[in-house]
């Protein structure tokens, strides 16, 4: 047998394997990697020799706790500038609606964005990177939107890309077309939508630049029917949808995002009984955002309990943007996620690993600790794997791996 490249000894695993009991935890465990693929992850007892004859590096976790990687599956993570004015804006009393309706919110975000270049917008981007990955992230999902042109989109997207074979990360860029109307077309809603859904489409579509799309279901933003011109254009390209949906009111998002069989549902704290049956029907993944809860100064929570009776899987994310979620930790966010929505550490840390990856559209490529999945995980000076919500701010891991990173390397590497 050819040497595994990687084994860890002594280690407690958090596979997170569905249906392995709590944490799918396996104590006096091993853990190997080989080529970017998980090759052993059991018990040191079942190991099949010698740990020195088994791989290329043997290191010692003493007794830490090993997780999948982590993955942030919503962030708008590429963008220019600030809000740090409506943050004092909205202290003061103005609502995020009330300056949205002003001209702020997203679209001082655009105007920033359309004005960078793309060696800023990227500069800039690298360091909230670098903050998720300090928080043991190796996969992260960003969106567009902050263009609602064709080019300030392709160049948030192509941004996105590049921060992924730069850093060695896992990333999936969201092509997130419908997030608002500029005032360019102001009396043109029918035209924005049908160049969204046309031609900017397309030219993400030729490039490869987008795994899915992504629309802003709300009063502020877009209506069902547009949102439903865009997910259906988008389908015909083989692009799947995610919906940003009762975030602030009930718009039926959670049921039109069932009814376009979309990765994920977005927020949803205000969607209804029906819909999230839609959603577990469908398959659709709840995707939790509590720091735009907790910035919004929110009192509506996403309805856990539904979620929990119909089995809709849980995931959680970071909402990393500019506007209402200014957070790069996931940690803090997982935090946040028990003790404003009263989710178990259990279920944050499957909404951070397993539940993600399929939020993604990634469930048999990472979000578990088991054999053939990538070689993504994270080694945690911990004793309890819900110190991983528990610590705000201050816990680091101890080592991080993400096969990303390798399958980067070789591809730049010549043979
Ligand atoms: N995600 C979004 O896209 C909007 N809210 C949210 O949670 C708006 C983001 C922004 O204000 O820039
Ligand atoms: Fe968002």
């Amino acid at each position: 047998m050819s040497k595994w490249d990687h084994l860890w000894i002594n280690a407690r695993l958090a596979t997170m394997r569905d249906g392995a009991g709590p944490y799918g935890a396996i104590e006096d465990a091993a853990l190997a990697d080989k080529g970017g693929r998980i090759a052993f992850a059991g018990r040191m007892s079942d190991l099949p020799g010698e740990p020195s004859n088994l791989a290329t590096r043997v290191m010692d976790a003493q007794n830490q706790w090993i997780t999948p990687g982590l993955i942030d599956c919503h962030t708008h993570l590429v963008f220019a500038g600030n809000r740090s004015e409506e943050f004092e804006m909205r202290l003061a009393g103005k609502s995020y609606e009330a300056i949205a309706k002003a001209g702020g919110g997203i679209m001082s975000t655009v105007r920033a964005t359309r004005a960078a270049s793309e060696d800023e917008l990227y500069a800039q981007s690298l360091s909230r990177l670098h903050g998720l990955l300090k928080g043991g992230v190796t996969t992260v999902e960003i969106k567009s939107g902050y263009g609602l042109d064709e080019a300030t989109e392709l160049r948030m997207l192509r941004v996105a890309r590049k921060l992924g074979q730069q850093t060695g990360l896992r990333v999936r860029t969201t092509y997130l077309g419908l997030h608002a109307l500029p005032p360019e077309y102001a009396s043109k809603r029918a035209d924005f939508v049908n160049l969204m859904s046309g031609p900017v489409l397309r030219a993400i579509a030729d490039e490869g630049l987008a795994d899915a799309v992504d629309a802003y279901l709300e009063g502020i933003a877009f209506t069902a029917a547009e949102v439903e011109r865009f997910f259906a254009a988008a389908a015909a390209l083989g692009l799947p949808a995610k919906l940003h949906a009762d975030q602030l009111s009930d718009t039926n998002g959670a049921a039109l995002a069932a009814k376009f069989r979309a990765l994920s549902a977005d927020h949803i704290e205000y969607s209804d009984p029906a819909g999230i049956a839609a959603m577990a029907q469908a398959g659709t993944v709840a995707v939790l955002l509590p720091g735009a809860f907790f910035v919004l100064r929110e009192t509506r929570k996403p309805p856990v309990d539904l979620l929990r009776r119909h089995g809709v899987p849980i995931a959680v994310a970071t909402d990393c943007n500019p506007g209402t979620s200014p957070v790069v930790s996931l940690p803090t966010t997982m935090s946040m996620a028990c003790t404003l929505f009263g989710l178990t550490p259990e279920e944050v840390l499957a909404g951070v690993t397993r539940n993600a990856a399929r939020a993604l559209g990634l469930k048999d490529e990472t979000g578990t600790l088991e054999v053939g999945k990538a070689a993504d995980y994270v080694v945690w000076p911990i004793t309890r794997p819900a110190e991983l919500c528990y610590w705000i701010g201050t816990l680091n891991p101890s080592a991080v791996a993400c096969s990303a990173a390798l399958a980067a390397a070789n591809a730049s590497t010549p043979a």
